[in-house]
């Protein structure tokens, strides 16, 4: 991705189809000299955006630049430079929402002199322009990508700049350390700081950093849902209890084992967390291929899942291979007894120690039974609340969390080097170490591939 901020940029920013409105956006140096040459006031004569005031909103005529043929009726916005999206001049035509005119709109600005928008690149210019750092700008990939009450919550205080608030306290603390150690490298003959201050301030960034990744497991359940993985030996009722929890009929429940083969998901709000609950094929050697792959992807899903619902049938006795599944229960697996409307051919007694403290649901899914417990204890095991009254900021994003633990790792370093008494400069290279970490989160030091990556994961026209 080039980084040039000089040609103006032309996107439709509205989602491709049919829709009542349209918007095509437009940013850069040449913005208004552009837009002059295509929108029209309703007299036919063009509008000369640069004597327009800013944030004002026009009526007229979108044509195009040579034979002045008009393209639609439009309403456009225009905010100079430095107070919009980007901080540069732009245009928002709001068109109405159909293919044909967009399509043609923008051709209408190509043909005026503007370039077609990369993916992400109003935003990379809001980023590279210094409106948003970098964790703002993802916030607003997130924001626009959320997917629960959640989600939502967290990429808008990251836009509103609380991490960003974070990181700079956390790296001005560091920096401060840093300045009193380079002075004591620049003066070796002065008193150096001794050793409390700088200890205990280097043990504060230290904890900073702890409460901050602590957040994370949370953080990423919130922006990507929490995956539920089904998992089970054939015909327990996996499809079944994936129907009662979703509320609808969506996986085919026959009385034969072996019915499903893949993945089915279905995504539900639940206490405004997003799961996504998986239903699997049931785990057992068929010899048939389908199957057999069938299971693969079963297994996948259980590593993969956050959570994992282990079935059990206690209507017919338990198999060697429901002991194998329980055995390599963790913490993230909760075991569920099904079809407790039928009579028991085992109790959980007989099951003894395998299931270690692992909490368990009887449920049948068939009837609906214990349902309602087993999807409240499901929000539950996600655990909000906690966070909200310590108002710390959520980390979503594993980039963010790699970086807390590489700044971590060089703070844990710069400490020992400090205990054993080390030169100051040995402390100072892995500070500047943990500095350039905390850096890269909010885009100070990002390298340029991870720029790159991070924005061409935007939609055209953000
Ligand atoms: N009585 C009773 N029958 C149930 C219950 N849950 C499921 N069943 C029956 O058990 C059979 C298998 O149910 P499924 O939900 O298809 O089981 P599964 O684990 O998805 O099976 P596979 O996809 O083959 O692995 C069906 O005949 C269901 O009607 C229950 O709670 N009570
Ligand atoms: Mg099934």
């Amino acid at each position: 991705m080039g980084y040039s901020l000089e040609d103006t940029i032309v996107a439709v920013a509205t989602p491709p189809g049919v829709g009542a409105l349209g918007i095509i956006r437009l940013s850069g140096e040449d913005t208004f000299e552009i837009a002059s040459k295509v929108l029209q006031r309703p007299s036919g004569k063009f509008y000369f955006l640069g004597d327009l005031p800013s944030h004002t909103v026009h009526y007229g005529f979108l044509v195009t630049p040579e034979e002045e043929e008009r393209v639609d009726e439009v309403l456009f916005v225009l905010l100079k430079a430095p107070k919009s999206y980007t901080s540069q001049d732009m245009v928002e035509v709001t068109c109405h929402g159909g293919p044909m005119v967009l399509e043609k709109g923008l051709e209408a600005f190509v043909a005026a002199g503007a370039r077609l928008a990369r993916p992400g690149e109003f935003t990379l210019r809001a980023f590279l322009l210094g409106r948003l750092d970098l964790t703002q700008a993802e916030a607003v990939a997130d924001l626009v990508e959320s997917v629960s009450e959640e989600g939502r919550r967290a990429a808008l205080a990251q836009l509103e700049g609380r991490l960003s608030r974070r990181m700079g306290d956390l790296a001005g603390a560091l920096r401060e350390v840093l300045v009193g150690l380079e002075v004591a490298i620049d003066f070796p003959e002065e008193e150096v700081e001794s050793e409390d201050p700088l200890a205990d301030r280097l043990e504060g960034v230290l904890q900073g950093i702890d409460i901050l990744m602590a957040t994370y497991r949370e953080g990423k359940l919130c922006r990507e849902g929490v995956k539920v993985a089904i998992v089970g030996l054939p015909n327990v009722g996996k499809s079944s209890l994936f129907n009662a929890l979703v509320g609808e009929d969506r996986a085919i429940v026959t009385a034969y084992p072996g019915t499903t083969r893949d993945v089915v998901e279905a995504r539900v709000s639940v206490g405004g967390i997003l799961f996504r609950f998986m239903d699997t094929a049931g785990f057992r050697e068929s010899g048939h291929e389908a199957e057999e792959e069938g299971v693969r992807r079963a297994r996948r899903c259980m590593e993969e899942g956050d959570l994992v619902l282990m079935v059990l049938d206690r209507s017919r006795p338990i198999q060697e291979g429901d002991r194998a599944l329980l055995k390599g229960a963790d913490e993230k697996s909760v075991v569920v007894v099904n079809k407790i409307d039928l009579p028991g051919a085992w109790t959980l007694g007989e099951l003894g120690g395998i299931l270690e403290g692992r909490p368990v649901f009887q449920v049948s899914a068939k009837r609906g039974d214990g349902v309602d417990s087993l999807r409240e204890a499901l929000v539950e095991m996600v655990g909000k609340g906690e966070r909200r009254a310590r108002e710390v900021p959520l980390i979503t994003n594993v980039r963010h969390y790699q970086a807390l633990v590489r700044a971590r790792e060089a703070l844990l370093r710069s400490l020992e080097a400090w205990q054993k008494g080390l030169s100051a400069e040995f402390l100072a290279a892995d500070l500047k170490e943990a500095l350039d970490a905390l850096g890269e989160i909010t885009g100070k030091t990002t390298p340029e591939e991870v720029l790159d990556a991070i924005f061409s994961r935007f939609c055209i026209g953000k």
